[in-house]
């Protein structure tokens, strides 16, 4: 079974650097059609936007939700396969550059010999300049089989060929504690409960943090209150009890957040 990975924080971290538009990377996922009618559909949301913009608006929400593939399962860990080749990490598009993958606290990459080539999975520093085992691991130089290592700690982690010095790559382990599939760091910018994936009662504002990025009034649904909450604050800048609502941590509440609150319409967070 293979989880979806690509969490908030990677997403967030391209949704700061570039809000819009975005590459198209794999499937929409699924929205509750149920609460979306039952709440009377997105025509009356209290957004800044009519018409055409708010056509534009929607789409580049379904944008970005295909930046977040998914809701990570129930605690349990996976297991990545990433294949070594001739001269590559992970595929040949990776030939001369680095392969990032993420992943998740607790889970396990197998790198898997593909070529004919011997190659080694060796950890380095950030820049590649100092690899070996005392930087990590070190797989030893092989032509087949398999090298296994758990990554039980938050971080990025590098690595390369040691006999190929051009064959690089990365992974970024991510610890997503309560697995509402923001991480920690990023819910603890946003001063939510790392540790909390639903409020734990219906009420808004009775409990010392929030726990769910997407659900300001805890009802523990994505919906139009949450939406209109958010555009409420449209322009301002995302500090002191605002800084929830700057989704992707940019420093405004704009289009960006917006967007991917709307993309995320009709989800229930999962205790
Ligand atoms: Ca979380
Ligand atoms: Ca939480
Ligand atoms: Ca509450
Ligand atoms: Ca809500």
């Amino acid at each position: 079974m293979v989880r979806s990975l690509a969490g908030p924080l990677i997403a967030l971290a391209v949704l700061a650097a570039a809000p819009l538009p975005l590459p198209l990377k794999s499937a929409l996922r699924n929205h509750n059609a149920a609460r979306v009618s039952s709440s009377g559909g997105l025509a009356g949301l209290r957004t800044p936007y009519t018409g055409k913009t708010l056509t534009r608006v929607l789409f580049l929400a379904a944008a970005l939700a295909l930046l977040f593939l998914g809701k990570a399962d129930s605690g349990e860990a996976a297991n990545i396969t990433v294949n070594i080749g001739d001269n590559w990490f992970c595929d040949p598009s990776f030939a001369g550059s680095v392969c990032p993958r993420t992943i998740l606290t607790g889970d396990t990459i197998t790198w898997s010999w593909v070529g004919g080539n011997p190659h080694s999975s060796t950890a380095c520093n950030s820049t590649f300049t100092s690899c070996g085992a005392a930087q990590g691991w070190d797989s030893g130089i092989k032509s087949s089989g398999t090298f296994v290592r758990t990554f039980n700690s938050a971080g990025t982690f590098f690595y390369h060929c040691s006999v190929h010095g051009s064959m690089r790559g990365r992974i970024d382990v991510i610890q997503d504690s309560d697995g509402d599939s923001w991480s920690d760091a990023v819910e603890t910018a946003l001063g939510t409960n790392p540790v909390q994936a639903c409020a734990a009662t219906p009420a808004e504002n009775d409990e010392p943090t929030d726990s769910w990025p997407l659900d300001t009034d805890d009802d523990r649904f994505v919906d139009t209150a949450d939406i209109a909450s958010l555009s409420s604050r449209f322009g301002l800048p995302g500090s002191g009890t605002d800084v929830r609502y700057d989704l992707n941590l940019s420093g405004f509440i704009d289009t960006a957040d917006i967007a991917f609150m709307t993309s995320r319409f009709g989800e229930a967070c999962v205790p």
